[in-house]
């Protein structure tokens, strides 16, 4: 039994020392001790003493080891990347205040010796069963377990948990598939489940959505807050000089001279670094709680277009300031930008934190075009007309965290496979099927579950919130739901993917067949052509087509915590 816990000092000892990045987390982890403590005990209190198995769980930091080549951990005190660092220390205060067991890793040695690999040998099957019902690591540390664990791998890669910030797409996943359809990168084809996968933002409903927290405001807090905010005050988004190069960034920052001081947090040693204007008064980079300390004063806070979906966005609205951003039209991708070429996913970036613009909006947030001088100096102008309040959605409070981790480890289990009995070999019109179990809604335009329906009473998500719809042919099943006001939910694609589900919805199938296509269960309407999935790996909410309109699982979500259904703690 997990008994939560109340205390974060063991949690402390256990992230060792020696580096930076350990140094940057711990200091974070202290600093938000009492809220973490705070919402532990609000969720003991909402989860009414329930059962719950205390688990053993390694973490294991691949990126933070030397045989990885430690990158980041040099360059936490200049100026880089941090957010990874932010989400792991976040993730070891919510698994430890759960009451779970847990190890913390962060070189091969500790890796192998937790693992019970005996030194001196690699690639060897384990000799003893692995100590840990969970591993949480990211594909650096994958790839040490595949190469360390030998045939090992395969038998436990199911109780991996992937942290990775970007999304994995399901074609990118299945090996063969990505191999044969040209889904191949660096870091995909790893074959695990896609919700084995857990992203930093809520953007590809294939994997898990994990995230971070931010730090939350007392009314007190919120009050001082507000009447200590500086209107004319912006802050720019970039503490590397290399972030403040972007096209046009003198034409636009001379726009927003006009109306507000500007304030940066660059790091530099001995100068100010050619790129950031002598307009600009550059505090140097900030720690963490002094950087939120600036932010509580400014009005906005101004992104360049990078970094990517980091964390600074949501605590400078957790702070009261609004958050302007650029649109990116065409969509960065990994087909078209640098930054994103060679990561397992297709997705297309709107702008440069899409949670915030889709998730969040105005007044908090504004998504405009940096090219277009009026479109932007509109905007600056209306936000100097704007008060807002500090937001902070719930998915990224401890207490939201907490909840969504807690769900995770109760309810995902992709060791025990439930999956569906195979399918036909070949295309047989006369296919025996399982007997229906979806009844049409009332107005006809999509399926739902029938309240008479069988349900599983240990099928996760519940399975009553599961809507079918029919995407059009320039939409994923990702923006099918998102139109509705839902969200694509893959573990309900097996309950889709059956012939009669087709002739529920009206749609005309001269003939059904069972391939493996990522964008499966489908129809091509012209030809009244109609597809199953083959592969249940393949199952994915993104992918579009235009000779496809696509078979849609979506559900509801609570507000505030997209990642679970209304009825799924
Ligand atoms: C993102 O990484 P970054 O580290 O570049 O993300 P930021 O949004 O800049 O925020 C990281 C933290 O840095 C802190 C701030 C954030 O929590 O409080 N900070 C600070 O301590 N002092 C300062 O002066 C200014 C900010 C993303 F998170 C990664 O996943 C991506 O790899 C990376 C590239 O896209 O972008």
């Amino acid at each position: 039994q997990a008994a939560f816990r109340s205390d974060l000092a063991r949690l402390l000892e256990l992230v060792g020392t020696g580096k930076e990045s350990l140094s940057f987390m711990k200091k974070r982890i202290r600093h938000l001790a009492q809220q973490w403590l705070r919402a532990a005990r609000r969720l003991e209190q909402k989860l009414k003493g329930r059962q719950r198995d205390q688990k053993h769980i390694l973490v294991h930091i691949g990126f933070l080891t030397e045989e990885s080549g430690d990158v980041f951990s040099p360059r936490v005190l200049k100026g880089g990347p941090l957010g990874e660092m932010v989400q792991w220390a976040d993730i070891l205060a919510a698994l430890f205040l759960l009451g779970h067991s847990l190890r913390v890793t962060v070189s091969l040695k500790e890796l192998q010796s937790n693992l019970g690999v005996p030194p001196g040998r690699g690639n060897c099957p384990l000799t003893n069963p692995l100590p840990f019902d969970l591993i949480y690591t990211d594909y650096h540390g994958l790839q040490q377990m595949k190469q360390h664990m030998g045939l090992s791998f395969k038998k436990y890669r199911c109780r991996v948990r992937v942290i990775d910030t970007f999304g994995t797409e399901p074609a990118y996943n299945h090996e063969e598939y990505a191999t044969l359809r040209g889904f191949r990168t660096n870091w995909g084809y790893w074959n695990l489940h896609p919700s084995q996968f857990m992203t930093m933002f809520p953007h590809t409903p294939d994997n898990s959505f994990m995230g971070f927290v931010s730090e939350e405001l007392n009314k007190t807090e919120r009050q001082l807050i507000k009447s200590n905010k500086v209107g004319s005050m912006a802050v720019v988004y970039g503490k590397e000089a290399s972030i403040w190069k972007p096209q046009g960034k003198e034409r636009f920052l001379a726009i927003l001279n006009k109306y507000m001081e500007i304030h940066g947090t660059v790091y530099y040693e001995t100068q100010r670094p050619p790129e950031v204007p002598a307009f600009v008064k550059n505090h140097g980079l900030l720690p963490q709680h002094e950087f939120q300390q600036l932010l509580r004063k400014a009005k906005l806070f101004i992104g360049f277009g990078f970094p990517y979906e980091g964390p600074a966005p949501l605590e400078a609205i957790a702070n009261g300031c609004v958050f302007l951003q650029a649109r990116f039209n065409p969509p960065h991708s990994s087909l078209n930008h640098e930054f994103f070429r060679g990561k397992p996913t297709s997705r297309e970036v709107s702008s440069q934190h899409p949670y915030a613009e889709d998730f969040i909006g105005k007044p908090h947030v504004w998504t405009v075009d940096y090219n277009n001088s009026e479109e932007f100096e509109a905007a600056i102008k209306a936000i100097m007309r704007t008060q807002v309040d500090p937001y902070l959605p719930y998915e990224y409070t401890c207490e939201g965290m907490l909840e969504r981790i807690h769900a995770y480890i109760q309810h995902q289990d992709f060791c025990t496979t439930t999956s569906p009995p195979p399918p036909p070999r070949t295309k047989s019109p006369a296919m025996q099927s399982p007997p229906s179990v979806l009844a049409l809604s009332p107005n006809a335009t999509h399926l739902v579950w029938s309240p008479s329906a069988r349900r599983d009473p240990r099928a996760w998500p519940p399975v009553d919130s599961l809507q079918v719809w029919v995407s059009e042919t320039r939409h994923a099943c990702t923006e099918t739901c998102r139109r509705r006001g839902l969200v694509c939910e893959p573990t309900f694609f097996r309950f889709l993917n059956k012939k009669e589900v087709f002739l529920q919805l009206s749609i005309t199938c001269d003939s059904t067949e069972y391939e493996m296509n990522h964008l499966y269960p489908a129809v091509a309407e012209n030809v009244h052509e109609c597809y199953l999935q083959k592969e249940p790996l393949l199952f994915s909410c993104a992918g579009h087509n235009s000779k496809y309109r696509r078979l849609c699982p979506c559900r509801d979500y609570r507000e505030g915590q997209v990642a679970l259904c209304r009825d799924c703690v």
